[in-house]
């Protein structure tokens, strides 16, 4: 049983005729846009705004119509993945290099479902390395400043060259070991002016749609 095709397609039940939708980034939610696009073929009218460039490109290819942010001011529900979910309703994000455009989308959605596997639902966040997006000016620089935090930075690679997100940014992944109070790092990350925008995403979720291995899928 895949677990992340029953999370992402359970999600899709949340969405209603005429609405916007986030469309979010990642294997997980790849099937809540498949299940997306045969609804939409059958008469669903929604309207998507796509968090990266790779969602845009599976949307255009299934019919969904799109919307971008210059035309809205709010959104009304986003289906996104996650590296890493906790009690509290915490992620951590950016695994995929959209964290950026996901977390723009998220702040203006009045409802964010995440859909994920069992094995991304921790007790406490930080096993995966937060993701921090920040500019190639100075990089070098913005890294031993967030090293002084307490973490160790590895900049993102891919073929051995720098991995460049859709902005054109780099990606920091940060081990900051367990992290206990992510609203206080969001905060202090943020802060630093090379910067663009880190992985945690505080108050920001209101349903998590869980897949297990064997076939049930939990809704908190
Ligand atoms: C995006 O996709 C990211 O923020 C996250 O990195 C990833 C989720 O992982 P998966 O591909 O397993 O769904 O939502």
């Amino acid at each position: 049983m895949d677990a992340k095709k029953l999370a992402g397609e359970k999600a899709i039940e949340f969405i209603e005729n005429d609405m916007i939708v986030g469309l979010g980034t990642g294997s997980t939610v790849h099937w809540s846009i498949l299940k997306l696009g045969e609804l939409v073929k059958q008469g669903l009218n929604i309207k998507g705004v796509p968090t990266s460039r790779q969602t845009e490109q599976l949307a255009n290819e299934l019919g969904i119509p799109l919307v971008g942010l210059s035309s809205i001011d709010q959104i009304d529900l986003t289906v996104d993945g996650a590296d890493e979910a906790n009690p509290d309703f915490e992620l951590i994000k950016g695994g995929g290099g959209a964290l950026l455009r996901e977390k723009m989308v998220a702040s203006i959605s009045k409802r964010m479902i995440v859909v994920m596997d069992e094995t991304k639902y921790v007790a406490n966040l930080g096993k995966f390395p937060l993701p921090v997006e920040v500019t190639q000016f100075g990089w070098e620089m913005t890294c031993r400043q967030i090293k002084s935090l307490g973490c160790e930075p590895k900049l993102r690679l891919n073929n051995n060259l720098p991995f460049i997100t859709d902005n054109g940014n780099y990606i920091l992944d940060c081990d900051f070991g367990e992290i206990y109070d992510a609203e206080n790092l969001n905060h202090t990350l943020n802060m630093i002016p090379g910067v663009v925008e880190n992985g945690l995403f505080v108050n920001m979720t209101d349903t998590m749609v869980i897949g297990n291995r064997n076939g049930h899928v939990d809704i908190l």
